[in-house]
């Protein structure tokens, strides 16, 4: 198999690796923007509540057959141009083998948070065999998608430590904060273990036949472009530095982060992910037309009329056509109430809309 050449679009059953997707990311041209949404899986779709029926979070996560079929779910129901991989930002951190769990209605819990340097020793290194089952997952679920590719995904540092010393999901992140400035030496320390944990995941998902990884820094937006750029952007850059030996796209993403959106994709992002908050042109002048994006429809919109909602997705892809690569998505994941035939309807509009310039 030759490599398509960058001045033509392939013809539409391609590999995984030369997917729409996979191209946007690559700033090669395509026909039309590609599409998926964050939190595809899962919440609001009924099918995915009867399968999780008496199923714990985790337990899910970890049992390929599961994954395989939730995975799949959102790709057969709403014809997007990707999946991702059903599991949790926490699952590597349980894997290595600390105390978590999903609690439903609240998110991760940790049964004893990290607070001192004794606490390091609760977190060894990842390395594939801890997680095997997610090699098997991402196995099965490769074969199945043929030519759509799966995006593996990881938590960032920052996100992954707030959980951590937090114990469960924080509104302000003050404990994380108070460590970060408190212990600097530790927070590095803890930084640098979790970031090893995040690139070895991503790796292991790459390995397996992930065709892209996204870097999800959900919680960066909470900080100061000081504190990011000295306590946690060399930690999430050593993470997008290691999945770049996989030879996949990086996309990295976080929430509220405008302030940050050039360090972060300069921290080592093939695509910046942008939320809702900044225009897509915003970032691409912010980002001076250097990278791909993704995003950024607001989550809510999807619950107003089709009427109102049509002229934003429109908008939006329209947009991204001033972008050296766009994938359509949300600015942050989908929300449970969401109804599903919305999400099919703004795939398929999405979908109908042709990119200029790709020369077919
Ligand atoms: O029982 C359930 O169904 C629990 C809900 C749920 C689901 C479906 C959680 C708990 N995690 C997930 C899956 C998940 N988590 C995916 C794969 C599905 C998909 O995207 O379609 C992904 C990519 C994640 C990543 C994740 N988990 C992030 C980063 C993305 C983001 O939303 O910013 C974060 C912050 C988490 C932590 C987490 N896990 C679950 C919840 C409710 C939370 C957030 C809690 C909080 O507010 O802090």
């Amino acid at each position: 198999m030759s490599e398509p050449t960058p001045d033509s679009t392939p013809p539409a059953a391609v590999s995984p690796r030369e997917s729409l997707l996979v191209r946007a990311a690559r700033q090669l041209p395509v026909d039309r923007t590609p599409v998926w949404f964050m939190r595809q899986a899962g919440r609001s779709l009924p099918e995915y509540r009867a399968l999780r029926e008496g199923v714990e979070m985790l337990t899910a996560c970890r049992t390929p057959e599961l994954v395989t079929e939730i995975t799949l779910q959102p790709v057969r129901r709403h014809g997007v141009d990707a999946a991702i991989f059903f599991s949790d930002i926490v699952v590597p951190v349980q894997a290595v083998g600390v105390d978590i769990e999903i609690r439903p209605g609240v998110g991760p819990v940790v049964a004893e948070p990290f607070r001192t340097r004794a606490d390091l020793d609760r977190l060894p290194e990842l390395t594939p065999g801890h997680v095997t089952d997610v090699t098997e997952s991402v196995r099965l679920l490769t074969a199945e998608l043929g030519p759509t590719p799966l995006i593996g995904f990881a938590g960032a540092p920052f996100t992954l430590a707030s959980y951590l010393v937090e114990g469960g999901p924080s509104k302000n992140h003050e404990r994380t904060k108070a460590l970060m400035h408190g212990d600097p030496v530790l927070w590095h320390d803890l930084c640098a273990r979790l970031a090893q944990i995040s690139a070895a995941f991503l790796q292991v998902q790459a390995a397996a036949g992930a065709s892209a990884v996204q870097l999800f820094d959900s919680w960066a937006g909470f900080l100061s472009r000081a504190d990011y750029l000295r306590h946690v952007e060399p930690h999430s850059r050593a993470v997008l530095a290691a999945a770049a030996e996989t030879g996949v796209p990086r996309i990295h993403f976080g929430v509220g982060t405008g302030e940050l959106l050039v360090d972060m994709a300069e921290a080592g992002a093939d695509v910046i992910g942008v939320d809702y908050r900044v225009s897509l042109a915003d970032a691409i002048t912010r980002t001076r037309g250097r990278y791909a994006v993704q995003g950024n429809l607001d989550p809510a919109l999807l619950f107003a009329p089709w009427e109102a909602l049509a002229p934003q997705v429109r908008r939006i892809v329209e947009e991204g056509h001033g972008a050296p690569g766009h994938i359509f998505n949300l600015g942050h994941g989908v929300l449970p109430q969401t109804d599903p035939d919305v999400l099919t309807r703004v795939v398929q509009l999405v979908q109908s809309i042709p990119r200029p310039g790709a020369g077919g």
